[in-house]
C-alpha cells in the first residue's frame, strides 16, 4: 500500500487483512462529534465504560470473495454475519482482555457510516452518493463498528484531496442514463423513479459508479455488484409498495 495512505489500516491483524477488512479507523469517544455520539447514545445507553469507536471496512474485492468461501454464503446477510464473525475472531485472539460491543450491523441503520469516514478521510462525497477516495475509488464500505474499552491509537486523518477534485470530464455523470447527477446537486427521486421503470438499466448496478476510472483495479465483481444493488433495489420496491 501506498505510505500515504498506511492510515486506513492501522489494525494490521492477519485475520482482518485476510479476509478483506482491510481499513480500519480508531476514534476516542470524546472527541466524536455530538451528532455521532447521539446516534451511538441511541443505540447503547451505557457507553460509559467503553474509551473507544473503531470502524472496520472493506475496501475491493477480497471480502466478498471469502464471504463467498465462508459457510455463511449460503445464509442471510452474508456479508455482515461473515464480517462480525471476523471482528469476533479478532477480539478473541487480539484483544481477549477487552469488552466491546457492536453497534452496526445490528439493526437499525442510524450510525452515520459516511460521517465516520469524512473524519479520517475515507469519504469524500462522489455525485452518484457513494464515497469516494483515491485508494480505493469508490470500492469501499462500512462493515461493522463496534464499541470498545482499547486503548489503541487513533486514527489520523488522511490529508489527500477528493479525486473529483481534479477529474475534469466528470464521466459519471454523463453516464446516468435518468441525468439524475450534476457536478452540485443530485436528485435521489430521479435516480429511484429511473431504477424502478421496466426499461431501467440500473436494476442491479449503477451506471454512473460503473464509470468512474479512479481505483478501477478494485472495482467489484459483476457477481458482487448485482448482489448489492439488488438489495437496494429491493428495499426501494419495498418502500415504493
Ligand atoms: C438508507 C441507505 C440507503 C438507501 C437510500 C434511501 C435514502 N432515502 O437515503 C438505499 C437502500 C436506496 C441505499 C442504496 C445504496 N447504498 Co446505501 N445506505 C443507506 C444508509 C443506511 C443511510 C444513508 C442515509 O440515508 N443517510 C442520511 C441522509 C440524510 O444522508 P445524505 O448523505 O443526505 O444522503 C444519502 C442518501 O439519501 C442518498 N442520496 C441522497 N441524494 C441522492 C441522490 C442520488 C442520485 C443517489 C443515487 C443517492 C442519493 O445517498 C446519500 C448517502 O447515503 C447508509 C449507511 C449509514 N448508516 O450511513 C448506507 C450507505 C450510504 N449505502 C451504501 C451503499 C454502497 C449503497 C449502494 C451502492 C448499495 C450497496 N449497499 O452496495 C446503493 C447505492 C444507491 C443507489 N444508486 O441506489 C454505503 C456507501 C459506502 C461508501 N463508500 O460511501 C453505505 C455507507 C453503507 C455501508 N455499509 O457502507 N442505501
Ligand atoms: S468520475 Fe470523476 S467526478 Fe465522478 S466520481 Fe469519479 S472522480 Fe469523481
Ligand atoms: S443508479 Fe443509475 S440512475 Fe441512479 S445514479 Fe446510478 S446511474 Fe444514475
Amino acid at each position: 500500500m501506498d505510505d500515504r495512505y498506511a492510515n486506513m489500516c492501522p489494525i494490521k491483524h492477519p485475520l482482518l487483512i485476510d479476509n478483506g477488512l482491510n481499513i480500519q479507523a480508531i476514534f476516542n469517544l470524546p472527541n466524536l462529534p455530538e451528532e455521532i455520539i447521539t446516534a451511538i447514545t441511541s443505540k447503547s445507553s451505557d457507553t460509559s465504560h467503553f474509551k473507544q469507536l473503531i470502524v472496520f471496512g472493506h475496501g475491493g474485492k477480497q471480502m466478498w470473495e471469502k464471504t463467498q468461501q465462508s459457510t455463511f454464503a449460503k445464509l442471510a446477510d452474508p456479508i455482515d454475519n461473515f464480517s462480525i464473525d471476523v471482528v469476533r475472531r479478532y477480539f478473541a485472539s487480539a484483544c481477549n482482555d477487552n469488552t466491546y460491543k457492536i453497534l452496526y450491523p445490528n439493526g437499525a441503520d442510524t450510525i452515520p457510516l459516511q460521517k465516520l469516514g469524512g473524519l479520517v478521510g475515507w469519504h469524500h462525497a462522489a455525485p452518484f452518493k457513494v464515497g469516494i477516495n483515491a485508494l480505493w475509488g469508490s470500492w469501499f464500505a462500512y462493515r461493522v463498528v463496534v464499541l470498545a474499552d482499547t486503548s489503541l491509537e487513533p486514527t489520523p486523518c488522511l490529508t489527500t484531496p477528493s479525486p473529483c477534485d481534479s477529474c475534469e470530464e466528470k464521466p459519471c455523470i454523463s453516464a446516468c442514463p435518468a441525468s439524475a447527477l450534476h457536478e452540485t446537486d443530485a436528485s435521489f427521486e430521479t435516480c429511484i423513479n429511473y431504477r424502478l421503470s421496466t426499461s431501467s438499466q440500473c436494476k442491479t448496478q449503477c451506471l454512473a459508479r460503473f464509470a468512474c476510472p479512479v481505483a478501477s483495479e478494485h472495482r467489484y465483481t459483476t457477481e458482487q455488484i448485482n448482489y448489492h444493488y439488488t438489495r437496494s433495489m429491493q428495499t426501494i420496491e419495498e418502500y415504493d409498495t
